[in-house]
């Protein structure tokens, strides 16, 4: 590989940082079960421990995304309990999560919900989630909505539009001024009819109601199969809605597998049009790069190190990408040639470039590998094991 090509993979990987979920840490399964794994984290501080872990390895992940019913469940009290294990285990608070789809009075919505109550407890929610996210000094608070409806006729969706606008654009004002609200869609699940939030034109109308410091989040799961996510981002970008993303794979619908497991070709196209952006304008896209996945089957937390690995490979991969080559080709339509610049990036191995950049910061050059030597997992399954059998439970 010439050094000009390794310059520019070291200079990408310089700037490159992923967030990572604590859910991602915890048993989770499908609405048919739950496989328990002995190591996996019980406690929010067992996630900050594995989220420590991850970014030990990696040395990309300062920043872990937190629930707040699930991290923070005594609200506001939680906040030095949870800055006490950032301090403990090296990794920061990142992207504030409100949870206005778990609780039994969100059975019909929570703020499209007819129910004013459930709407003020909602909205109170949401409230908390700023106030968390200002104490501990987090920007983004990033909102998904389950609300929606299974069956025709069952709710006004003209009206629940209204109630969002109202709702989302009452929380943008509490918003202090580095803030963010970060808006993510979902086409469905769990509503199988409607879905109040379902697409980017949705919550790009969102964003734009709620205020200036609201964004469009990405979830690369959260669309329909065969389209064009990277159109979405290129748009998005355009009109300086782009906040966000939560990176997974799939190959049916939102499976939350790890990133690049399925389509590898996708997240290197997504990455590409962000900086091809960049390149294009000369400003740096303010884009939080965060990871939701869910692993049903894989350890956690190698599953946790293979995604930030491939996202940091295809982001390598993409910087590889020759955009003055590209834009000249595609002025003359020349679309071998603009293809190839994609394809030739794609295909180029950097894996040596990065093991090359890992050592030059003391990180091992094969943090997988190093994982697995260090006897974290088998230290924490034994410490874990008794308390994660004792929450094993069936669907029905
Ligand atoms: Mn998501």
């Amino acid at each position: 590989m010439k050094s000009k090509s390794i310059d520019r993979i070291h200079q990408a990987l310089e700037g490159f940082r992923i967030e990572i979920p604590s859910w991602g840490f915890a048993n989770t399964g499908t609405r048919f079960g739950k496989f328990v794994q002995p190591g996996a984290a019980t406690t929010t501080e067992e996630k900050f421990s594995d989220a420590g872990q991850v970014h030990a390895i990696t040395g990309i992940c300062p920043t872990v995304a937190l629930h707040v019913l699930w991290d923070l469940p005594e609200g506001l009290a939680s906040v030095p309990e949870v800055q006490g294990f950032a301090a403990r285990y090296g990794v920061r608070p990142g992207s504030i999560n409100p949870n206005l789809f778990q609780e039994q009075i969100y059975k019909f919505g929570s703020f499209g919900n007819p129910d004013e109550h459930a709407r003020r407890q909602a909205h109170d929610h949401s409230r908390l989630s700023v106030q968390i996210a200002t104490q501990l000094a987090s920007r983004d608070i990033s909102f998904w909505f389950a609300d929606g409806s299974n069956y025709p006729g069952t709710a006004n969706i003209r009206a629940r539009k209204a109630l969002f606008e109202e709702h989302l654009q009452q929380l943008h004002a509490e918003l202090t001024s580095g803030q963010r609200m970060l808006i993510e869609y979902k086409p469905f699940e769990p509503a199988f009819y409607h879905t109040d939030i379902a697409d980017w034109g949705m919550a790009m109308h969102f964003a734009r109601a709620a205020g200036p410091q609201a964004r469009v989040l990405v979830d690369t799961g959260h669309h329909y199969a065969s389209q064009n996510i990277e159109q979405i981002v290129a748009w998005l970008l355009s009109e300086n809605l782009l906040g966000g993303f939560h990176f997974n794979d799939r190959r049916y619908a939102d499976d939350d597998l790890t990133l690049g497991s399925i389509d590898p070709y996708q997240a290197f196209r997504i990455f590409h049009e962000i900086l091809n952006y960049e390149w294009e304008t000369g400003n740096r896209a303010d884009i939080a790069y965060m990871i939701d996945q869910s692993h049903n089957l894989k350890g956690k937390i190698e599953a946790m190190i293979q995604t930030v690995n491939m996202a940091q490979e295809l982001f390598a991969k993409a910087s590889l990408i020759d955009n003055r080559k590209l834009s000249r080709a595609q002025q003359h339509c020349d679309l071998v040639t603009g293809e190839s610049c994609l394809q030739d990036a794609f295909a180029t191995d950097v894996r040596p470039a990065m093991r090359e950049w890992r050592a030059s910061k003391g990180l091992p050059e094969n943090p997988l590998q190093a994982f697995s030597d260090s006897g974290y997992l088998e230290r924490v399954a034994a410490e874990r094991a008794s308390r994660n059998m004792a929450s094993i439970s069936s669907y029905a």
